[in-house]
């Protein structure tokens, strides 16, 4: 008799987690896991007049097969005319650089959301739209914004990262709203069996669904599995290092092991970590493995997901 595949709360970031979405999709046995991938919404932000997801529109198209991922963000080979026309009519250049078919994402889940459906309903429809079968849901539908503390002042993750390039020097990080929010349908029905959580940008993208309350209660009860996003003090994307300073936390996944400890069960980092830094690791309560998780080929993807596979 055909088993019903076993359901994996994925905590996902964007660009870091592509790699491990896709691996996911291509070498995990469809009939016997059933991942629903989680979005960080701390990074969403009006601007166009629309609402733009990057985080959600990342793992969207990654499952749709449509992502630019050499960049990590955007369509494959989408158009630039909206913004050299909008930055023709403000003459000057914009700072946010959102192709034509990224744009119309956002246009029509802005056209939703108008309409009264729920982040996660919009969502839904984008990616069935998309042909998608997987389910993705927003961490939660209440508005939840993620704020950096620089020597400029308090801005969002946005103006921080993209308009000004990363540049100012951080001093802490908050999640606007987090108190307040609840989390989504689909979050809370991921996290019955087996969590995972991919390599992202631990205080930008997953901090901000996993603070949202009641959230580490639930996980404390769930086998927790993390893959580090550091290798030895570099991060695989993004800002991480910045961020982990700035709230005083070591550039490693010593670093990430103790910002997690309070829910995590099973870390993986890198084979080149060295044995230092897994028994430290091991201190905190967690077991460590050590595992390729450079992926550079289809190799690396399938030895990945056999190794998740194996602890989930
Ligand atoms: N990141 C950039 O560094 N520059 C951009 O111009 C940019 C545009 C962009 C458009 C749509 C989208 O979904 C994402 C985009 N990103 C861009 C990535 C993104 O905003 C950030 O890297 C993440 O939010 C940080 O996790």
């Amino acid at each position: 008799m055909p088993s019903t595949p076993r359901t994996i709360g994925v905590i996902s970031g964007g660009s870091g987690s592509s790699k491990f979405i896709s691996a996911i999709e291509s070498y995990s046995p469809k009939d016997q896991i059933e991942p629903i991938y989680i979005a960080n919404v701390g990074d969403n932000f009006w601007r166009f007049g629309v609402y733009i997801c990057p985080d959600i529109d990342i793992i969207t198209f990654t499952l749709a097969g449509i992502l630019n991922s050499s960049r990590g963000w955007g369509v494959l080979n989408d158009s630039r005319n909206f913004l050299s026309m909008y930055s023709r009519l403000r003459k000057e250049p914009e700072w946010f650089s959102l192709g034509d078919a990224d744009l119309a994402v956002s246009v029509y889940r802005t056209e939703m959301l108008r309409a009264g459906l729920t982040l996660e309903e919009t969502t839904e429809r984008i990616s069935s739209s998309l042909g998608i079968s997987r389910r993705i849901a927003p961490a939660t539908n209440d508005d939840v914004e993620t704020q950096i503390l620089t020597s400029e002042g308090k801005m969002h993750l946005q103006d921080f990262w993209v308009r000004l390039r990363g540049e100012p020097e951080a001093t802490g990080i908050e999640y606007l709203g987090i108190e307040a929010a609840k989390p989504a349908y689909s979050f809370l029905s991921s996290l019955s069996g087996s969590v995972l959580i991919l390599p992202a940008n631990p205080l930008s993208s997953i901090m901000p669904t996993i603070s949202i309350p009641g959230i580490t209660d639930k996980l404390r009860n769930s086998k927790v599995v993390a893959i580090s996003p550091f290798l030895g003090g570099a991060a695989f994307s993004g800002p991480a290092p910045k961020f982990m300073r700035a709230q005083g936390l070591e550039c490693s996944s010593y670093g990430v092991a103790k910002l997690y400890s309070d829910f995590l069960k099973i870390f993986l980092v890198d084979s080149s970590e060295d044995s230092s830094t897994t028994n430290k690791i091991k201190d905190l309560g967690i077991e460590c493995i050590r595992t390729n998780i450079k992926i550079e080929n289809e190799f690396d993807k399938e030895a990945v997901v056999k190794e998740i596979l194996r602890l989930i």
